[in-house]
């Protein structure tokens, strides 16, 4: 088993990311950990769909409706040694921009397959968020190139007169054109291996994917240990509205909010 090597921030990259509410880390991981990285990503989208294990979504590509294709992976960590060791990788660093010690909240991967959609721009606490803790860090690992034509992440810098962090828009719904309309959102394209820190305020979207190759990125998110450890919670509640492919009746509508 790969063993990762924790990463280490400066003084200088957490005022930056406090700042911007991002940061990015370019060649955090070696070569060969990306590699290792791309086949724990190939094994879990191989591992079989059962009720109680790993949560897979699917969606119709954009680019041929009778295309059915893997558009994420979640609740990875309790199912996969590579992929929760990977997890567990981010625990100091996550601590160092929390000033005290981090605890995951949830994990996976989006996958965005040739004809993937793309995600509206959001702030992830506006996904109900804020009922498990005020503040959360998200942590992005490239798995596949992303770039401007496959959809990579875009983010939108914290207004510098923004005193408090906090929602700009409405819980459940993505931020509006008027919301949106002095954010100045970004293209971040990324190698195997950079990683983007970035918290639950930050303003982000991405571009579907017309291009004929995947762009899977992983996240991990966590918040302050001393606000509580939420993961299994999370998934109970989300498993109420918005259960995993295989868990779904047929004749009830789910709807992807944010
Ligand atoms: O995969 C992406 O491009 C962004 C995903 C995202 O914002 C999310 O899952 O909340
Ligand atoms: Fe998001």
């Amino acid at each position: 088993m790969t063993m990762l090597d924790t990463v280490k921030l400066s003084n200088q990259q957490i005022s930056l990311f406090h700042e911007q509410g991002f940061l990015l880390l370019p060649e955090a991981f070696s070569g060969s950990v990306s590699k290792n990285i791309q086949k724990w990503a190939d094994e879990i989208s191989r591992l079989p769909e059962k009720i109680g294990k790993h949560w897979v979504y699917h969606e119709t590509s954009l680019l041929d409706e009778k295309k059915d294709l893997i558009n994420r992976i979640e609740n990875m960590t309790p199912f996969h040694k590579g992929l929760s060791i990977l997890a567990n990788s981010f625990i100091p660093s996550c601590g160092q921009l929390l000033g005290e010690e981090a605890v995951l909240f949830k994990d996976k991967i989006n996958f965005k397959m040739p004809g993937g959609d793309g995600f509206k721009p959001h702030q992830d606490s506006q996904a109900g968020w804020e009922a498990y803790a005020a503040y959360f860090i998200n942590v992005m690992v490239c798995i596949d190139e992303a770039t401007i034509e496959n959809g990579c992440l875009e983010l939108a810098s914290r207004p510098v007169e923004m005193a408090k962090v906090e929602l700009m828009g409405k819980e459940w719904t993505p931020l509006s054109e008027e919301e949106t309309a002095m954010m100045n959102f970004k293209p971040y394209p990324t190698k195997p291996g950079d990683v983007i820190y970035f918290d639950s305020y930050a303003p982000h979207k991405s571009a579907h994917n017309y291009t004929d190759k995947p762009r899977r990125l992983y996240f991990s998110t966590y918040n302050r240990l001393s606000e509580g450890n939420h993961l299994e919670t999370y998934y109970v509640d989300k498993r109420k509205n918005f259960p995993p492919d295989v868990e779904r009746e047929v004749d009830k509508d789910y709807v992807y909010r944010v």
